[in-house]
């Protein structure tokens, strides 16, 4: 084995009962997916396809551009925008997956609804912190390095690697290079190189992802980040604490896309000194907030205090339906707290 995640007791005896009978299946991700969310969702869709399932992958809301040329998306739906025709996939499903996400409402509330309101059996992989129960099968570990190393972790116990191609490959390689600041965060272990090494001889090339992924930029993206980092990043606690934050007004200004904030948050934290970083997105109903922070300083906590969200302990998240500035003031004054978590 080259994972190091290990079915617990009875999951691989569901699967081996489950799957002879599931025909239709049903994929869903977080809302603004990323690339583990839609590499692992891609994988596991071309592993379900090469089985013989009929499979449709759901995201909430869009795909950002970046991942728009990953393997086996075709037939995806946008839930926001084809409600009625994923409905209808989503009532004809006799099981749905449910990946990188810890609890429903990270969906968004309509597909959310839409959700709870099954009775189909719901598997869920993934590697966030505290996962709800509304699953059979809870595939969860918090120390992989992303949702996609579960996949290849899942295929490999149950014995199916040999659907694991060029094209499953490639998804999972974005997943987990993606998510692990591309081999940089602690998360990434030996078996995670062992992994990789065996999808380099599955015939992933490495070097057309990474330029997929992030050498795609947009002169008003850049644009974008330029601003935010020179006009918008500001310090606070002695210069522990970086925050950004971007109004609606300035996003649409740089022609803002879905995605081309992504990282932004993680440029904050490279700052020398800074411990804990924030970034807060102003959407049209409410503000996106994302946590980042080094050793023991303990976002996912202070995000789930204060903003009823979470994540990881160094990366989390939230939404908030506070103005901006009132949200701001908000986080300044108590962010002192998840600083002094920090012995
Ligand atoms: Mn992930």
């Amino acid at each position: 084995m080259i994972t190091d995640f290990q079915f617990r007791e009875g999951e691989k005896e569901y699967f081996q009962r489950i799957f002879p009978q599931a025909q239709r299946i049903v994929v869903t991700t977080h809302k603004s997916p990323d690339g583990d969310a839609a590499g692992s969702a891609t994988a596991l869709v071309g592993i379900l396809r090469a089985l013989g399932k009929q499979v449709t992958l759901i995201f909430p809301d869009t795909l950002p551009d970046f991942l728009k040329w990953l393997p086996n998306l075709d037939g995806y739906m946008i839930y926001e925008w084809e409600t009625t025709k994923a409905d209808i996939a989503i009532d004809e499903a006799d099981l749905i997956f449910s990946l990188d996400y810890n609890r429903l409402h990270r969906v968004g509330s309509a597909l959310e609804q839409k959700l709870r309101s099954k009775t189909t059996d719901f598997v869920l992989i993934d590697h966030h912190e505290e996962p709800e129960a509304f699953a059979c099968v809870t595939y969860s570990h918090t120390r992989a390095c992303s949702t996609a190393e579960l996949i290849y972790a899942w295929a490999e116990q149950m014995d199916w690697l040999q659907w694991i191609d060029e094209a499953v490959g490639t998804s999972i390689y974005c997943g987990i290079m993606t998510d692990s600041g591309s081999f940089r965060f602690a998360s990434v272990t030996a078996s995670v190189h062992r992994l990789v090494a065996d999808l380099k001889d599955r015939g992933v090339n490495h070097v057309a992802i990474h330029q997929a992924v992030y050498d795609s930029n947009l002169l008003d993206r850049m644009r974008l980040v330029g601003y935010a980092i020179s006009e918008k990043l500001h310090l606070l606690q002695d210069g522990k604490v970086a925050f950004i934050s971007l109004t609606q007004e300035e996003l649409l200004r740089f022609k803002y896309r879905p995605g081309d904030t992504e990282g932004l948050v993680n440029q904050a934290l490279s700052v020398e000194g800074v411990q804990l970083a924030a970034f807060f997105r102003e959407g049209n109903n409410e503000i996106k907030i994302s946590l980042r922070s080094r050793g023991t300083v303990d976002v996912n906590q202070f995000a789930a205090k204060h903003f009823g969200g979470g994540g990881h302990k160094n990366a989390a998240g939230a939404n908030s339906h506070m103005l901006m500035e009132q949200l701001l003031e908000y986080f300044e004054a108590h962010i002192s707290e998840a600083l002094s978590s920090n012995p």
